[in-house]
Formats: structure tokens, C-alpha cells, sequence
């Protein structure tokens, strides 16, 4: 038997849901026990962590700048208050590389209380990466025989390129790894060697091995996830608002330009049957008294949600839920069934409102009759419906975001989040930049990519420049037309930034979709830990009442 602690550090949580439970680490935890295995699951997406990274008189301070900056919808920071940013930023960062070394110093305690024999780190982007690099470099000091591995979506995006980085993990996953980390344990304790473990990459004798992938996991053979807090400690009260993460189905056969999907499961689309699913709700309810879910999958067919929803209505289930639709497999009109069955928000990835630059730029094969169609029946049936976009798409034109602009207040979601054009290890657009009007150093982009920093306090204009160009535009200048693009929603009262997820969040909290939105931007730039706190002790204790689908 061997112990292992599963540890996934993403840095300051700078969105609500940042704070809900992770399913893969409960999905790993699950088959390390299945096998005979112990573990331990250290997820420092708390409200704790929130406190810790952000100081008090820091807080305070940044308080009435970030109201100023928030409420007032002309614009860039002026350059006054971007010189008092830029130091409090500077300060935050200090203070938060400081805490890093307190909280390696904390798990360095807890391995030696634990005594596992390998530590996992589930790597995210951001200070995901550098965090997490520096807390295992940490270990590796202090315990030099421990083994240490990693896996989760950045060591998917990036993975052989993190040995450029560091060599402190022995061996990294390559995307979904159910089947991978028990293989793993045994490594640990010296039954297998790495070059017998599929999906993984490795270092011997400076060379980097790949071991290919042999299949995927079907989703009839997911481990029953864990959440119990002697395993899963962060469950314990309300350190985490308690959504559950279902995996619905995963790998996805589109291929759509911008979308890393394939990297992380696959092209070909897993589905659990729809009677499984409920079964798993179910259980959820059953043994933790949780009725609130999101469904993980993004290329789940309409069909199996419809035949969900049918499965709750047929065993009374009273749950509430949000999901992702396709606007190439969802039916218009089963969106009632399912908005009965408990459904309050789905996430469609829309993109763009001009059909000629969907075709050519996402390749998603939407028809923006269907898309018209689609959100007015889910509007209908009283859904909570997110269009997210990308502005600016390769061969978008001032006249065609004109055109998508126009759709889309023509449309009316109830919430359009609005991306610019990000540039992603293994998607169709990095593989092929020139086709899609894209100028890239991709080794420089590959390195750059591996921690890449939000800057919280400033909008992306303001973000270190990634070396990429698209439509011959740089950073600055295409991520201010995103910038404006949202704004123009916004001054047509479209709520622009709530994903399904928040607006899941906020329904439980029992707030408006767009009050939520603000004070949940509020509480995360500021650091105002007791407001985030209120909401998610409010939010629990609907998510736990059984009472979440009840009107
Ligand atoms: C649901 C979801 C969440 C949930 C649940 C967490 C999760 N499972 O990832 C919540 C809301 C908590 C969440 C939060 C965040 N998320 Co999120 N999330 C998703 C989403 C929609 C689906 C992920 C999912 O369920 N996958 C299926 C599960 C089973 O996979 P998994 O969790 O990655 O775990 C598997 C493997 O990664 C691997 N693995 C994981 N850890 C480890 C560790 C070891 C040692 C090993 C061997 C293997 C291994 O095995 C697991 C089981 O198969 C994806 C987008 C998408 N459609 O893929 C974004 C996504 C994963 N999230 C992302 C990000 C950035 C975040 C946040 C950092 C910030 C944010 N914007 O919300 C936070 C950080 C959370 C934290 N702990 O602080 C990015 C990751 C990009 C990156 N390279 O880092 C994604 C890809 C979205 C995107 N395109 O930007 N997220």
C-alpha cells in the first residue's frame, strides 16, 4: 500500500468559483482508495487561502481606488491611479512570494506528519505553475528520496515543455489520469517503473521519455469521486462554496480553432449514460447532503442532458444544476423538461455573431439561425443562458465585430463573457498560425505560456505582452477592442463576465446575477475576505438544504 498526498496550489482564488471542490482531485483520491491506496487531498482553493494571500492593510488600501476604477465604465485607469496600482501590486506580490514560503514550510510539516510516499501537485496556470514548482522544489529539499509528480490542465497544455523549467517532478501526466495515478503509487513503492505507465512524461539520464497513451477512460469505470473532509480537509465547513463538478462525458470530436479540449481528453467523445449520472447525483445528495451540480463536460450531446433531466423528474430528485450546451447538438425544444428538471443556467460557446469569421476562424460548424433559435426557446423555458465570445477572432474586421456586436444585442443572453483570442499549446490555431492570420514565436509563446500571470489589479491591456499578433495587431491593441467590445455590451444593459457557473453561485447566494458579479469582483480585488465569506456560508447552506431546486 502506499500513501500519497495530492496537493493543488492555483495561487490567489481571483473568482468565486476558484473557491468550489475540485472533481479531478476527488476522481484521484477515489481510484488511489479503490486500489487499496491512502491519500490525502490538500486543495488550497479556500476561503483560508483567499485571507492569507491578500494583507489586511493592503486591503484597505486598495479598497476605495478598486470602487473608483469599477465604477467608472469610461476606460483605462488614469495614470495617476496606474502609478498607485502599480505599487500596490508590487506589494501584493511580494507578500504573496512570502506566504508561498510559509506554506511550503506548513507542507513540508504535513508530509512529515503524513508520511506518504509520493506527493502529486495538480499544475494550473499562472502562479498554478510557479507556485506549485516552487512548494515542490520545497519538498524536494527537504525530503530527497519522496517522489514527486505532477499532472492536471497546465501539465496537459505543456507537458514535456515544463522539463525546460524544472526537473523537480519525476514524472507528469498528460491529461485525465484516473488510470494513470494508481500505476503511479506503485512506482512509489517500487512495484512498477515509469517507462510501464502510459500517458506520462519523464526524465532519465537528462532525456525526455513519453510513454503514448494506450486508451482512454471509459466513463462507466470513473472511480466514485471523494469528498469526505478526513480525506478532502478543505470540505470541512464553509471553506469552499459546495457546487459538485459531475463528469458527464469528456474528449470531444470538434475541432475548433482556439479550443484545447484534445489535450486534455481526447477527440473521441466519452458519454456516461444518463441513468449512471443521476445514480451519481444521487449519491452526492445521499452522502453529503449536496444538491447543487455542474456538469463538466463541453461537448456533451443535447440528447443525454435532455435524458437527464427526464431521469430527475422520473425519481422526484430535487436538484439544481448548470451545464454546457452545443448549439450543434442541443434541441430548442427540450430546454422546458429540462429547466423543470432543475436546470437554472447553461454556457454555450458562441464566439462570434458574423458567420463568415465562425466558419473560417473557429471552425465550430454553427449556424447562427440555429444559435437565434436556440437561446430564445432556452430564454423561453426561463434558462439563465451565457453565449461566451472571443473578440477579436482572426479575419475580424471593424465591420464584422460590428456584426457580432449587432447580433448579439439583437439576441439578448442573458450574460456574454468576452474573451480575447488566447493561443493555446495543441489547438488548431497554434498548429497552424499563418492560416489564421495569427505571427507567433511559438517556442518563445511555449515558454511565456508556462507561468503567465494574470495581473489582478489591472485590466489585460496592462498585462505583460504574450508574443503573439493577430489580424496584425499586438497584446495592447487587440485586447482593448475586447475590452470595448464588453463595455458596448454593457452599455446596452448586457450583463457581460458571469459564466453558468456564477450564475449558479449567485442564484444559492440569493443574489441578482449582476450584483453578484460586481461584489464578487469587489471581494477578489480587494481581498475582502468576510464579504466572499458571507456569501459562500449563505450559498452552503442552500447548496446543503435539499431546498436548492424548490423556486
Ligand atoms: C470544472 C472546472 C473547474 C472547477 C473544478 C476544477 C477542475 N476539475 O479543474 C473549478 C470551478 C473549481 C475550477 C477552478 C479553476 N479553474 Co477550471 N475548469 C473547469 C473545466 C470547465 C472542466 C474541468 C474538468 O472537470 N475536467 C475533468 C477533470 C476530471 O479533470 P481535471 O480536474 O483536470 O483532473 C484530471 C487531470 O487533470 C489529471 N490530474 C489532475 N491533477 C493531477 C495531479 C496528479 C499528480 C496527476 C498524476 C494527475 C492529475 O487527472 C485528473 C482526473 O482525470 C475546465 C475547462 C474544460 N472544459 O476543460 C476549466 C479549466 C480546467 N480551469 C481552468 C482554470 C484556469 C481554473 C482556475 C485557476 C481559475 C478559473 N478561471 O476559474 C480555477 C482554479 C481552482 C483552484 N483550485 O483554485 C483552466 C486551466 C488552464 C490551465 N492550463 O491551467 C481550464 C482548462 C479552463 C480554461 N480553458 O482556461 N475549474
Amino acid at each position: 500500500m502506499a500513501r500519497g498526498l495530492l496537493v493543488s496550489y492555483a495561487g490567489y482564488p481571483y473568482t468565486p468559483s476558484s473557491l468550489t471542490p475540485d472533481n479531478g482531485l476527488a476522481n484521484l483520491a477515489g481510484a488511489l482508495l479503490e486500489a487499496g491506496h491512502d491519500v490525502r487531498i490538500v486543495d488550497y482553493g479556500t476561503l483560508s487561502t483567499m485571507r492569507r494571500l491578500f494583507p489586511e492593510e493592503l486591503s484597505r488600501q486598495v479598497k476605495p481606488l478598486a470602487e473608483k476604477m469599477l465604477a467608472s465604465a469610461d476606460g483605462p485607469p488614469a495614470s495617476e491611479q496606474l502609478g498607485q496600482l502599480e505599487q500596490l501590486a508590487d506589494w501584493l506580490e511580494a507578500y504573496q512570494q512570502a506566504q508561498l514560503q510559509q506554506i511550503g514550510q506548513e507542507l513540508i510539516e504535513e508530509v512529515g506528519r503524513f508520511q506518504p510516499e509520493f506527493v502529486g501537485f495538480k499544475l494550473w496556470n499562472g502562479d498554478g505553475f510557479s507556485g506549485s514548482v516552487a512548494l515542490a522544489q520545497m519538498l524536494r529539499a527537504e525530503f530527497p528520496d519522496l517522489h514527486i509528480y505532477a499532472g492536471g490542465p497546465q501539465a496537459s497544455w505543456f507537458n514535456k515543455v515544463i522539463y525546460r523549467r524544472t526537473d523537480v517532478f519525476e514524472a507528469i501526466a498528460c491529461g485525465e489520469a484516473e488510470a494513470t495515478i494508481v500505476p503511479l503509487a506503485e512506482h512509489a513503492i517500487g512495484e512498477r517503473s515509469l517507462g510501464d505507465i502510459p500517458a506520462i512524461v519523464y526524465r532519465q539520464n537528462g532525456e525526455v521519455i513519453e510513454v503514448p497513451r494506450t486508451e482512454w477512460l471509459d466513463l462507466y469505470d470513473l472511480p466514485v469521486p471523494v469528498y469526505d473532509p478526513e480525506i478532502y480537509p478543505a470540505m470541512a465547513g464553509d471553506e469552499k462554496i459546495k457546487i459538485i463538478v459531475l463528469d458527464d462525458s469528456r474528449g470531444c470530436p470538434y475541432r475548433c480553432g482556439f479550443c484545447t479540449h484534445p489535450m486534455e481528453s481526447g477527440s473521441r467523445l466519452r458519454t456516461a449514460s444518463a441513468e449512471l449520472l443521476v445514480d451519481r447525483m444521487e449519491r452526492i445528495v445521499r452522502d453529503y447532503g449536496i444538491s447543487v451540480f455542474r456538469f463538466a463536460g463541453s461537448s456533451t450531446p443535447g440528447s443525454l442532458m435532455y435524458e437527464v433531466a427526464q431521469q430527475i423528474l422520473a425519481r422526484g430528485l430535487n436538484v439544481q444544476y448548470a451545464c454546457f450546451g452545443h448549439f450543434a447538438s442541443a434541441d430548442p425544444d427540450h430546454f422546458q423538461v429540462m429547466a423543470d428538471s432543475g436546470l437554472y443556467a447553461v454556457f454555450f460557446g458562441l464566439e462570434s455573431g458574423c458567420q463568415q469569421v465562425l466558419d473560417r476562424a473557429v471552425r465550430k460548424g454553427v449556424n447562427l439561425a440555429t444559435v437565434k433559435e436556440t437561446v430564445q426557446k432556452a430564454q423561453r423555458a426561463g434558462l439563465f443562458v451565457v453565449t461566451s465570445m472571443i473578440v477579436p477572432l482572426p479575419f475580424d474586421t471593424e465591420e464584422t465585430i460590428k456584426e457580432s456586436r449587432d447580433f448579439i444585442t439583437g439576441l439578448r443572453p442573458d450574460s456574454v463573457p468576452v474573451q480575447f483570442p488566447g493561443l493555446l499549446p495543441g489547438t488548431p490555431w497554434l498548429k497552424q498560425p499563418e492560416k489564421y492570420n495569427f505571427e507567433v514565436d511559438t517556442e518563445e509563446l511555449l515558454l511565456a505560456g508556462l507561468d503567465y500571470k494574470i495581473k489582478l489589479l489591472f485590466p489585460p491591456q496592462f498585462w505583460e505582452a504574450p508574443p503573439y499578433k493577430v489580424n496584425g495587431m499586438s497584446f495592447p491593441e487587440f485586447t482593448a477592442l475586447t475590452m470595448k467590445f464588453a463595455e458596448d455590451l454593457e452599455n446596452t444593459g448586457i450583463l457581460t463576465a458571469v459564466p453558468d457557473d456564477m450564475a449558479l453561485i449567485a442564484k444559492c447566494a440569493g443574489m441578482a446575477a449582476r450584483e453578484f458579479r460586481d461584489q464578487a469582483r469587489l471581494w477578489c480585488l480587494t481581498g475582502d475576505v468576510a464579504g466572499m465569506a458571507q456569501m459562500a456560508e449563505q450559498a452552503n447552506r442552500v447548496i446543503t438544504s435539499g431546498q436548492a431546486g424548490v423556486a
